[in-house]
């Protein structure tokens, strides 16, 4: 029988022979590796779109904890991905040596979807974790473009190859389950998967999060028990003072000061920050509710709001509230956090926190808003 599952590879060579090297070793790793990515893709596109909401996208400002959810499954799963990735090449790397190298032309598109297939797979865990590790100087590309435009290559490598291993892989499932060798094999990626899971998804599970000692970030390190992605001094931010105003424009622009945002009715409601990078936490943030600061400016119903900070600089200074998140009372112009006054880090005077949306658009230090059609 071990015999048989190894004839089965019969390209491969008896240098790299070894008993995993079976068709229902690199079956069952490609079917893990097919469900991980698919999950991974799902989440990855919807953050996009979510980002970047074409015409046709609109995005519910509830369930208020789902982005938290689908992003945080998105970066989980993608770490999960790493050691899965490993042990599925190290399980048919001496396929690479086959030879002839081209049998046919069925087996030439077979390779070539392969090689695309790795190629972009790799891209996709290493531009992934270096985001979160937000080291971005190996990256000579602006990351969410070619993360998002490789996970379309793979995306499409991964059918093709999927459909060319089909039959193999129904054949492969008809064989007695791995034994030996075999079963251990799996068994250690099945732990390397736990170990890796376990260390990092406390960034965004609470309860978890002793055991997350891998993942940049931990929720509860940081100013006022929150961690900060972008720091007042990174983005070249100085703490206002009586100067500020909060320009608000729409059919009845209005200048606020400080004195006036606290006069205004405040609220509370208690929200995550989701971040992009996989990291989440909540806090209770007390402020004045957007809906209520676009209807002083007599904005028209069904309309979105941009959002700008006075940092200069940099791709998240501003973002667009989408409709379902203005009308939302739990949408906030925040100017405490956890009942103490925001800390410069986190926004001050004044930060959006609104539900149901990604880091990146919880746009700090906030000083004009204006009211899109
Ligand atoms: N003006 C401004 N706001 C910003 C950012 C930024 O770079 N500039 N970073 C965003 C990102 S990526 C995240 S995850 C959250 C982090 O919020 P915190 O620093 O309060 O934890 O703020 C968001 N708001
Ligand atoms: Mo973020």
């Amino acid at each position: 029988m071990v015999r048989g599952g190894r004839a089965a590879l019969s390209i491969v060579d008896d240098a790299a022979a070894s008993p995993v090297r079976t068709e229902r070793v690199a079956a069952t790793l490609g079917i893990a590796l097919g469900v991980g990515f698919g999950i991974c893709f799902g989440t990855g596109i919807l953050s996009h779109l979510v980002q970047h909401p074409p015409g046709w996208f609109g995005w519910p400002s509830r369930p208020v904890q789902l982005y938290r959810v689908t992003q945080g499954l998105h970066v989980a799963t993608g770490i999960a991905l790493v050691p899965l990735l490993l042990a599925k090449l190290w399980t048919v790397y001496p396929k690479l040596f086959e030879r002839p190298p081209v049998r046919d032309l069925g087996h030439l598109l077979s390779r070539l979807s392969v090689t695309v297939l790795v190629a972009s797979a790799l891209t996709e865990v290493v531009s992934g974790g270096l985001n979160i590790a937000r080291w971005y100087a190996p990256m000579p590309f602006f990351f969410t473009v070619a993360h998002h435009w490789t996970a379309w290559v793979a995306a499409g490598a991964l059918l093709v190859h999927s459909g060319l291993k089909a039959p193999v892989v129904a054949r492969a499932l008809r064989r007695p389950v791995p034994s030996g060798g075999r079963r251990a094999f799996l068994a250690t990626v099945g732990a390397a998967i736990g170990v890796v899971t376990l260390t990092t998804v406390g960034q965004t599970v609470r309860p978890l999060s002793r055991l997350d000692v891998l993942a940049p970030r931990r929720p509860g390190i940081g100013p006022q028990g929150l961690p900060v992605n972008k720091s007042a001094t990174e983005a070249g931010v100085s703490r206002a003072g009586a100067e500020y105003r909060l320009r608000v424009v729409g059919p009845r622009s209005r200048e606020l000061s400080l004195a006036d945002l606290t006069a205004l009715p405040h609220h509370s409601a208690v929200l995550p920050i989701a971040c992009v990078e996989g990291w989440s936490a909540s806090a209770r943030w007390t402020g004045v509710r957007v809906r209520d600061l676009m209807a002083l400016v007599g904005a028209p119903p069904g309309s979105r709001l941009r959002v700008e900070s006075v940092q200069r600089g940099g791709l998240y200074r501003a973002s667009t509230l989408p409709a379902a998140a203005c009308r939302d009372p739990l949408s906030l112009l925040a100017m405490r956090l956890d009942g103490a006054e925001l800390d410069l880090d986190h926004g001050y005077p004044c930060r959006l926190i609104a539900p149901n949306l990604p880091g990146v658009m919880q746009t700090k230090w906030v000083t004009r808003l204006e009211v899109l059609p």
